[in-house]
């Protein structure tokens, strides 16, 4: 089977598939996109050719031998199926699959909204100020640490699955830009949040390295033009 991960670890649905697959001990090529590289943001998903994989041009797109998965979800729910993955990351059992699931349909209109949101305000972009959007961001946490952590050690029961997976990488994006996790006032959060990175490594740090620094570079960049 060949599996390519187009994308580029600056994006956090790409962290999360980039993550799955070296854990998991699954053979694959990564195609780095470096959507950030060269004269326009996204020139080289913005191209005809990536929009014969991906319609949308968004990364992550999971090609497994000829097929382009174009929602980390979706990838991540196909290899979490695999014969060969440990069954904790995306249960059999329908009654825990059903949690995982939940979690995943609430991260993009819930979690990924208010993380995004804040990354953008932080770039002068997106419809909200720095300050609303830092308060939307803190309201979300709030949500993990008192509804999706109140009564389990990770976001969907018991075990390690990848609702953590996904939710940690789009957490990692704020902490890049110097804004931290957040989580001193939130001891579930806190506690979760190692727990997760230490079950990801080395691969959880392997990816975000060279993230963390383009960027930390991109930010400190776009805060010295404003100046
Ligand atoms: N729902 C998609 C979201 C993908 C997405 O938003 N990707 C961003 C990078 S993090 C992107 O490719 N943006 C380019 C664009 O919107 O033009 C997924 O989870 O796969």
């Amino acid at each position: 089977m060949s599996i390519i991960l187009h994308g580029d670890y600056i994006s956090q649905p790409c962290r999360s598939l980039g993550i799955f697959l070296k854990v998991n001990n699954i053979d694959f090529q990564l195609n780095d996109l470096q959507i950030y590289k060269g004269s326009a943001v996204y020139a080289s998903i913005h191209t005809e050719e990536y929009a014969r994989m991906n319609p949308f041009k968004r990364v992550p797109t999971l090609e497994i031998d000829g097929m382009f998965i174009v929602e980390s979800v979706a990838a991540l729910q196909y290899l979490g199926d695999r014969k060969d993955v440990a069954d904790h990351w995306y249960p059999k059992d329908l009654k825990d699959r059903a949690l995982v699931n939940t979690y995943l349909a609430w991260h993009p209109a819930d979690m990924r909204k208010h993380a995004h949101g804040y990354v953008q305000a932080l770039f002068g972009g997106g419809s909200i100020d720095e300050s609303t959007a830092k308060s939307n961001y803190e309201a979300m946490l709030d949500n993990l640490e008192t509804i999706w952590l109140k009564a389990n050690p990770f976001l969907a029961g018991s075990k390690l699955t990848i609702a953590d997976l996904h939710c940690v990488c789009e957490l990692s994006q704020l902490e890049a830009y110097g804004k931290g996790y957040l989580t001193e006032q939130r001891p579930k959060l806190a506690v979760w949040m190692e727990k997760v990175k230490a079950n990801l490594q080395p691969h959880f740090n392997e990816v975000h390295t060279s993230f963390m620094a383009e960027a930390g570079e991109r930010y400190q960049e776009y805060k010295s033009a404003k100046l």
